[in-house]
């Protein structure tokens, strides 16, 4: 076992036998009561699920083993001459729970370079598509094409004991994890460069080398990849990819069929397609005014027209979260140190003062503050990315770090089979009239 893989294990064990106790003592302690309204709007929040690897605060923003986004900024290990911190040391810490010395960055570095060779069928089953379908369904089709590889789907078919499940998991997230560079880098390029690849750089880290193979080898944008891959990687348990990652694990289906239903989740324009929303909402603002360059009372007049068409601002507003993103924040750091100049980026900051006071007008909207995929965009369009279709991609790239450590962490742990009551109408209806729970 590599070292990574027995401190996780020395770690999980120590946490296993915390919650043993925990639930013995205070196991029927009340979290929390549900409500009628919490039962039909989306279970907001409902303190029904553990996920150890980040916190969201909804003032504070996402905290990663304690560490908020700027803390992070700072702490954790860089690419020589580099200033955002490199997702791999983000990943270990959210794994092992501590924050990594460079060594450990480097030896995760270099175990996801080693393990980052994609079967050809994937290749194959990728090129069975139309070229002119969505990234996400090409993404989402590679993954499960990459299931072959499953060792847990090996391993339990053959017959191993729960106590061992955690092991197999762990390795095809590390596996899995190293791969997804390589497949998403090739629907790029299959999709918007005529199918000309560019193979891996083994001596870069894994998002520099994701940056090099999809054609974008200068500093400034492997930054951008560095600080990407790392602010989009978990955001706690309850959102829709992570929610559906560990449900699916649950079942012990293998990470790979686990981590695709995260993605078909992440896919949806309420989640991780706003990201591509957003561009396609300010590029339509600007081509019917006919300007790249809108100005702040434009910008008004657009939002207030579209919410009159009842569609929603993409960008704005979260489930959980009551101020601005610090994802938002961290983007608009970068942005102000690399190309404050730029007119898509201006206008994401325009839209930024304009559109909440509009948002809470409205008397409806729980946050009227912008969340991470309001300014992604522009920065990926700024190195010329400005294929927004794939947008979602990269968000899925960054996504696995998170699902998947916490994945290690369901089976490390032992979580059982979820599976949350439901209800009917006709049954609220009888407990209202009745003031009891009904059979
Ligand atoms: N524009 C217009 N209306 C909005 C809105 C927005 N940005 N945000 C919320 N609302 C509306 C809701 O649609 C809802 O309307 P109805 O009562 O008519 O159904 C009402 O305001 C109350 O919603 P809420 O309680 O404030 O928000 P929810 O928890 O229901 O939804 C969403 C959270 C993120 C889905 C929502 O704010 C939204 O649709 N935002 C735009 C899409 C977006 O940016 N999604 C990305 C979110 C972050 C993320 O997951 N990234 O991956």
């Amino acid at each position: 076992m590599g070292y990574v893989k027995d401190s996780f294990k020395a770690k999980a064990d120590a946490q296993s036998k915390e919650i043993k106790s925990l639930l013995e003592q205070h196991g029927n302690m009340k979290l929390d009561d549900v409500t009628i309204a919490q039962a039909y709007q989306g279970m907001r929040g409902i303190p029904g699920l553990v996920t150890e690897t980040s916190l969201l605060d909804s003032n504070e923003g996402i905290r990663f083993r304690g560490f908020s986004i700027p803390e992070l900024r700072e702490k954790l290990s860089k690419a020589e001459g580099g200033n955002e911190p490199l997702p791999e040391g983000l990943f270990y810490l959210m794994l092992i729970g501590e924050i990594p010395n460079h060594e450990n960055v480097e030896h995760i570095s270099a175990t996801w370079a080693r393990r980052s060779h994609v079967p050809n069928h994937v290749f194959d089953v990728i090129e069975a598509l139309p070229v002119s379908t969505h990234p996400m369904t090409q993404f989402c089709a590679a993954i499960l094409a990459l299931q072959t590889e499953s060792k847990f789907a090996k391993a339990y078919a053959e017959g191993i004991s729960k106590k061992e499940h955690w092991s197999y998991v762990y390795e095809d997230a590390m596996t899995l994890i190293a791969r997804l560079p390589r497949v998403a880098a090739y629907i790029y390029r299959r999709k918007y460069k005529n199918g000309e690849h560019i193979q891996p750089d083994g001596m870069l880290d894994w998002a520099g080398n994701f940056a090099h193979m999809l054609g974008y080898d200068n500093e400034g944008f492997r930054e951008l990849m560095r600080l990407y891959l790392t602010i989009h990687a978990d955001h706690e348990g309850g959102n829709v990819s992570a929610h559906a990652t560990h449900l699916v694990g649950s079942a012990l289906s293998d990470p790979y069929l686990s981590f695709v239903a995260g993605m078909t989740g992440l896919a949806g324009p309420l989640h991780g397609l706003a990201n591509q929303e957003v561009m396609g909402w300010i590029e339509e603002m600007n081509t019917e005014l006919n300007t790249n360059n809108p100005s702040k009372e434009q910008i008004a007049e657009y939002i207030k027209k579209t919410l009159t068409e009842g569609k929603v601002v993409p960008g704005y507003g979260h489930a959980v979260l009551r101020k601005t993103d610090p994802r938002f924040l961290a983007q608009m750091e970068f942005a102000k140190r690399h190309c404050p100049e730029d007119p898509m980026v201006q206008t994401v900051w325009n839209v930024y003062e304009v559109a909440p006071p509009i948002l809470e007008g409205t008397g409806k909207i729980k946050n009227p503050w912008p969340n991470v995929d309001a300014h992604s965009g522009a920065l990926l369009n700024h190195y010329g990315l400005v294929e927004k279709e794939f947008y979602t991609v990269l968000f899925g790239v960054s996504r696995a770090l998170g699902v998947l450590a916490s994945l290690c962490w369901d089976r490390a742990l032992g979580f059982p089979l979820e599976r949350p009551k439901s209800i009917t109408t006709e049954w609220v209806k009888k407990f209202v009239a009745k003031g009891e729970k009904v059979a």
